[in-house]
């Protein structure tokens, strides 16, 4: 895909409408701190268009990136951080859920997973949860550049069986500092909404 422009067009709040886009749209999901945005801004080739932060949680509302007025890169909020109420937890879950489910051109859901770690319980919960929803998403192991090459295989296997994937499932494994895995990541994209 080459990028010619990219806009933050709508940011969604716990109580605002979801927008009623024509565009098709792919969203990313994944616990806190796992690299959402730094994989957005990687796919649009930006530095720092996505917010990044070292605290997680930082993205708490859903953010529509619209590319080249094709297609929306959707940031969704990210789960299971630890040092939130429950409370805000619930929030979260819910609007993602609405997402989710309300989302008329949702044509593809990624669910980040750090390649560094067996999933966590969250993370399972929500490729379930997912799968529930009617929707296959892809996975995508971040942070590929902090495990030894030779870590690699046995990591995604980790991945695979941890989340116990529907046999087929794509795991790619990517990093925001090499850009490594970005050139599939938009193959698959350009797949999901032109088919
Ligand atoms: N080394 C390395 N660091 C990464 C990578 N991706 C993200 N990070 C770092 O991990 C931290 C969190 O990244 P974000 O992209 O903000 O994570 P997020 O999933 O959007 O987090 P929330 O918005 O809190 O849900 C930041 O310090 C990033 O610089 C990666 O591929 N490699
Ligand atoms: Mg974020």
């Amino acid at each position: 895909m080459i990028i010619k422009n990219v806009d933050l067009e709508t940011v969604c709040g716990i109580t605002s409408k979801l927008p009623e886009n024509t565009l098709p749209e792919v969203a990313f999901a994944g616990k806190s701190n796992v690299g959402k945005s730094s994989l957005i801004n990687g796919l649009m080739n930006r530095k720092s268009y996505a917010r990044i932060s070292a605290t997680p949680g930082k993205t708490q509302t859903i953010n529509y990136y619209n590319i080249n007025q094709e297609l929306y890169l959707v940031d969704l909020p990210g789960y299971g951080y630890a040092k939130v109420s429950e409370q805000e937890k619930q929030r979260w879950g819910k609007m993602v859920e609405r997402y989710l489910h309300g989302s008329k051109q949702l044509k593809a859901v990624f669910l980040l997973i750090d390649i560094r770690h067996d999933p966590s319980a969250n993370d399972k919960m929500m490729y379930d949860w997912i799968v529930s929803q009617g929707y296959y998403p892809i996975i995508i192991a971040t942070k590929l550049d902090k495990i030894k090459r030779s870590q690699k295989d046995k990591q995604i296997k980790a991945v695979r069986n941890g989340l116990g994937l529907v046999p087929g499932t794509a795991v790619i494994p990517f990093s925001s500092v090499t850009k490594q895995g970005k050139d599939e990541i938009w193959e698959l994209i350009e797949h999901c909404i032109y088919s």
